[in-house]
């Protein structure tokens, strides 16, 4: 790497964080089943024990999103619970009201026919944005479940009038530190309609809430052949590109760890971002956030994978070269501009990493470290023994 290129990477680098998910750390899998880890955690202090550990080794993993009725318990003081993230080194992030869960959801949240239920989900959102005030967290982060499976079933337009009326009122109880991102999903579990199914209509419901709503991007959330930055170029030269959730899929919203299918696809995400900060001279405020669920690996490995793959494609797309783009893009050039691209994708960043993990006293292989240290191995004898004194069976709850 030549000395700007270094500078470049190091900038991108420091200025790069990324959030993990409480519920990644927790036993979850598939609608159709888990496979059990003893290391899994069984409870918010060792979901943030976890997060923690992965800050450790990564050092841009400083928040965890919370989900509120996964990790809250009725009568918790949301202070007690920031001065617990903080005793592990990390800090309560995004809040997320859970929407879908309770059996009075069955026909919708915000998007019901009967009022009762409206208000039930609405109050619910306000404890949520409660706690994030009093934990600090700048994000409430909304997910609908809500949809129709069947032609007929609902009237979509009315569906839209409430979502519009509860978003606004949402919208009203937020601190002036507050940020509310309102996430899509093209599907499931809803599988004919679903009430924010796309940008569009998450932008159409941001707008008509008030300006501190802005749209989430989950990577997952889209289909196969959708062109997914320029949903996220649309977003920025709109000013409404909130956050994302981040994963990787082969099929649909499968949460796989990122990269481990389309590491270019990121990339090129991560491309619009800085090509976007180079035009307007000013990085634009995102969040980004973890989205996974690992059935299958080990859940502090599978998140550091993700974690060391997010910030390798950031900064990759921090050395595009963007005036030999433009050069290239004015001359109609296409295979120089593709190329211009590429060259930055496959940049060899290790020793930009290298220093950088030196300079900020960080493990020069976080994987490697983290494996070393017997965390996992520690944590399962700890939990697998905590489950038998509290007689806890694995299993519960919907990701
Ligand atoms: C729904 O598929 C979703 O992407 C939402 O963000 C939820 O909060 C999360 O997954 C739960 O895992
Ligand atoms: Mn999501
Ligand atoms: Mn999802």
């Amino acid at each position: 790497m030549t000395p700007k290129l270094l500078r470049r990477a190091r900038e991108a680098l420091d200025s790069f964080a990324i959030e993990t998910p409480s519920w990644g750390f927790a036993d979850t899998g598939t609608r159709f089943g888990k496979f059990f880890q003893d290391a899994a955690a069984i409870d918010l202090n060792d979901k943030l024990a976890d997060a923690g550990e992965v800050n450790r080794v990564t050092g841009c993993c400083p928040t965890v999103a919370v989900h509120v009725l996964w990790d809250f318990k009725a009568g918790d003081d949301p202070k007690r619970v920031a001065k617990l993230a903080r005793q592990h080194g990390v800090q309560i992030g995004a809040i997320n009201p859970n929407l879908f869960q309770d059996q009075c959801y069955k026909w919708g949240s915000f998007g019901h026919n009967d009022p009762a239920v409206r208000e039930h989900a609405l109050q619910h959102c306000y404890d949520s944005i409660a706690i994030g005030q009093a934990v600090g967290s700048e994000y409430v982060s909304l997910w609908f479940a809500d949809g129709t499976n069947y032609p007929g079933q609902g009237s979509i337009r009315e569906r839209k009038a409430y979502f519009t009326a509860a978003l606004q009122a949402c919208h009203e109880k937020l601190s002036a530190k507050q940020t509310m991102l309102v996430e899509y999903k093209p599907f499931e579990p809803a599988f004919y309609h679903t009430d924010i199914a796309d940008w569009g209509m998450s932008y159409l419901l941001c707008k008509k809430a008030g300006p501190r709503s802005k749209v989430l991007v989950d990577t997952g959330h889209h289909y196969s052949a959708q062109n997914i930055e320029q949903i996220v170029a649309w977003l920025l030269d709109e000013d409404m590109l909130g956050g994302f959730h981040f994963n990787d899929r082969r099929y649909a919203d499968d949460d796989l760890t990122l990269g481990s299918i389309d590491p270019y696809q990121a990339f090129r995400i991560f491309h619009e971002i800085h090509f976007f900060a180079a035009d307007r001279g000013r990085m634009p405020k995102i969040a980004y956030m973890i989205d996974q669920s690992h059935n299958e690996k080990p859940k502090i490995e599978a998140t550091i994978q993700t974690v060391l793959m997010a910030q390798e494609l950031y900064v990759k797309a921090a050395l595009v070269d963007h005036a030999a783009l433009r050069k290239a893009q004015a001359k109609n050039n296409v295979v120089d501009a593709e190329l211009e691209l590429k060259k930055a994708f496959f940049t060899d960043v290790a020793p930009a990493f290298a220093a950088w993990r030196k300079a900020n006293k960080l493990p020069a292989d976080p994987l490697a470290d983290h494996r070393k240290s017997g965390y996992e191995r520690q944590a399962a004898t700890e939990r697998k023994r905590r489950r038998q004194e509290l007689g806890i069976v694995q299993g519960g709850g919907y990701a």
